[in-house]
């Protein structure tokens, strides 16, 4: 079931206990409905729902007369609408933490970077000069905020992208307006008889898209940089063996770090320790999983215990006190994995509340307290541990490569820059970037797509970027390590890796960081040489275990910025061989990026470096 062995021998253990997990419940969903996983199903009214045959003597159209081409372009741009609107989400909680953060000393939320603070200010457009951090952030909150209500005009952060890009997506009329209302709009659009042109949906989901990558999601990243800090690079492992046999383990799942940084204050927090060896425990070890893990791992080096797939996995150890969870990629069946073991399931976001879960309002006004309550309820949890069964496996990782920190790598003290990577590609001992993110999904081998794929990339001198559930599948299986080039990158990808001391495998954060990717891209094109818009660069993306709307909405927005995407596992278009050829083909002459689709590892490989 998985490329990693920790996982295969969990799964034997909970099978011969008689438990359940994603694998199983995965396997009794076979046969999957052919309509659905090909996006010809349509629901969205009640004449339906309607099944379509798009050639053949079947059904043809729907009750109400929409071709295949309709419904596909209609759930495939809902699933973005939905993805956008969950970054969107992240994206306006990171801005009222920072408003909170600005006006309320006593929230436990501060400033920890005031460098990142000034430049974001430029982009907002508010005035530093003079003013207390405080002050600034404030009015960077504020005006953050007014990013998702705005009616008009554009999205802020637009004007970070080069200036051909911006001057296409103008021309095209799809620069977002506000995050909101574009999310709204194409929902809108794709009700009951709205929009009927399949392109003319398309490009409102590329709208809505950049209002997720260059709106909510970036917002998320830049406003927690000035919140936690821009990550540096830094060590760090990860894998179900970081669980420890004699702490008090907490693990954070989710993906809001305005909940995870306060976890990390109270878990170190001397009172809690001392709580906890009175107990019997020798500390406290504070782990992560999914998005979540990234953020506290590339803020402050803690360990990772897995990727989305291993949620239920972590709890099956044994090991695991409490798993404390916000919002996103939580599956519904933590309540009944927790019930076997003594581990406390705890909910605390009012979004997000699980049947079964023990609920702890937390909001960014009383953080700290709500934090150390739980790790409370989690130390007093720990007598009631059972036996534990930890997997060995664990492997340690560099981590921590934002831009900011890509830009210093290369360039040095002096010189930041990324003139040395442009240097290097026009040189061709790099060919090209590509960033490999996005989930884990039971439908394929776990981990292993992205593991093949990433390897194929660097052994033919590919600089490989990542973020997500993807980065930590490649962090298990060692990739992340300085280490690593030599005795597997391509021999120009090596002798950069050396000189710099950097993996050829750039962990740069959680899902909502790939706005980080495309801030390095649009570096690329304003340093020089190897194109004038994002769209000539030697680059591309890939998501070869996707599952999440969310991901569709990060594809969707690499397409619009100008970047070659593929997916694997599949996509849920091939009803509709017009939709198709509108997203594999025609996109490229109308957004110089295009999807394309390809389960096969080797063979998204061979297509990745035949683009670049
Ligand atoms: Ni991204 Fe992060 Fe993982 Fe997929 Fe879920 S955790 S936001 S959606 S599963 S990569
Ligand atoms: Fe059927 Fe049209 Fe209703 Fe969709 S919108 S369910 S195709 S009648």
């Amino acid at each position: 079931k998985s490329a990693d062995r920790s996982v295969n021998y969990l799964l034997e253990k909970t099978r011969d206990k008689g438990l359940e997990t994603v694998w199983e419940r995965s396997e009794r969903q076979q046969p999957r409905c052919g309509f659905g996983e090909s996006g010809v199903c349509c629901r969205i009214c009640y004449m339906g729902p309607c099944r379509i045959v798009a050639s053949g003597r079947g059904r043809r159209i729907g009750v109400c007369g929409a071709k295949a081409e309709n419904i596909v372009a209609r759930n495939f741009a809902r699933m973005i609408a939905a993805g956008a609107a969950a970054h969107g989400d992240h994206g306006r909680e990171a801005a009222k933490t920072l408003l909170e953060a600005a006006k309320n000393p006593a929230s436990g939320y501060s400033i920890k970077d005031a460098n990142k603070l000034n430049k974001v200010a430029s982009v907002l457009g508010v005035e530093t000069k003079d003013r207390e951090k405080e002050a600034i952030a404030a009015e960077v909150a504020e005006r953050a905020l007014r990013n998702f209500g705005q009616q008009e005009g554009e999205v802020s952060f637009i004007r970070l992208a080069p200036e051909t890009r911006q001057a296409l997506w103008r021309h095209l009329n799809i620069i977002p307006r506000g995050i909101d209302r574009e999310i709204v709009e194409m929902m809108h659009r794709t009700n009951m008889g709205v929009d009927h042109d399949h392109q003319n949906i398309m490009l409102q989901a590329a709208r809505t898209a950049l209002a997720d990558g260059w709106g909510g999601s970036m917002m998320a990243t830049e406003l927690q940089d000035i919140l936690f800090g821009t990550p540096s690079p830094l060590r760090g492992q990860v894998n179900l063996g970081v669980l420890s046999e004699k702490d008090v383990n907490i693990v954070v799942h989710g993906h809001e770090p305005a909940l995870s940084e306060m976890l990390v204050l109270a878990a170190q927090d001397k009172q809690l320790i001392d709580l906890a060896k009175s107990k019997g425990a020798q500390g406290i070890n504070l782990a992560g999983i999914c998005c979540t893990a990234n953020e506290i791992l590339l803020r402050h080096g803690l360990p990772i215990a897995g990727n989305v797939l291993q949620q239920e996995l972590a709890v099956s150890t044994g090991a695991v006190e409490a798993m404390i969870v916000d919002v996103q990629c939580i599956m519904p069946s933590l309540p009944d994995i927790s019930k076997c073991f003594h581990t406390k399931l705890i909910t605390t976001s009012s979004k997000a509340v699980i049947e079964g879960a023990k609920h702890f309002k937390f909001s960014e006004k009383n953080a700290l307290q709500t934090a150390k309550e739980i790790v409370k309820e989690a130390i007093a949890n720990f007598p009631n541990r059972g036996k534990v069964d930890i997997p060995r496996e664990k492997m340690d990782l560099v981590a921590g490569f934002s831009h900011e920190a890509i830009n210093y790598m290369l360039g040095g003290k002096f010189r930041e820059s990324y003139i040395p990577l442009n240097d290097n590609v026009i040189n061709g001992r790099i060919k090209g970037v590509a960033a490999v993110v996005g989930c884990s999904n039971p439908k394929v081998i776990h981990d292993q797509c992205h593991v093949s794929l990433v390897e194929e990339l660097i052994a033919n001198d590919i600089l490989v970027v990542q973020t997500g559930c993807s980065a930590i599948a490649c962090a298990k299986a060692g990739f992340l390590t300085p280490e690593f080039a030599e005795k597997h990158a391509g021999k120009g990808l090596a002798e950069v890796c050396k000189a710099v001391g950097m993996p050829p495998v750039l962990h740069s954060g959680s899902c909502v960081d790939n706005s980080r990717v495309l801030i390095a891209l649009s570096e690329m094109v304003k340093v020089g040489g190897l194109g004038k818009d994002i769209s000539e660069l030697p680059v591309a993306g890939a998501a070869p275990e996707w599952m999440s709307e969310k991901a569709i909405a990060i594809g969707q927005y690499f397409v619009s910025s100008g970047v070659f995407t593929i997916f694997g596992v599949g996509l849920p278009v091939k009803g509709s061989e017009i939709f198709c050829q509108h997203i594999f083909e025609e996109f490229e002459n109308i957004f110089g990026g295009m999807w394309a689709v390809e389960p096969e590892p080797r063979k998204m490989a061979a297509m990745i470096i035949d683009h670049i």
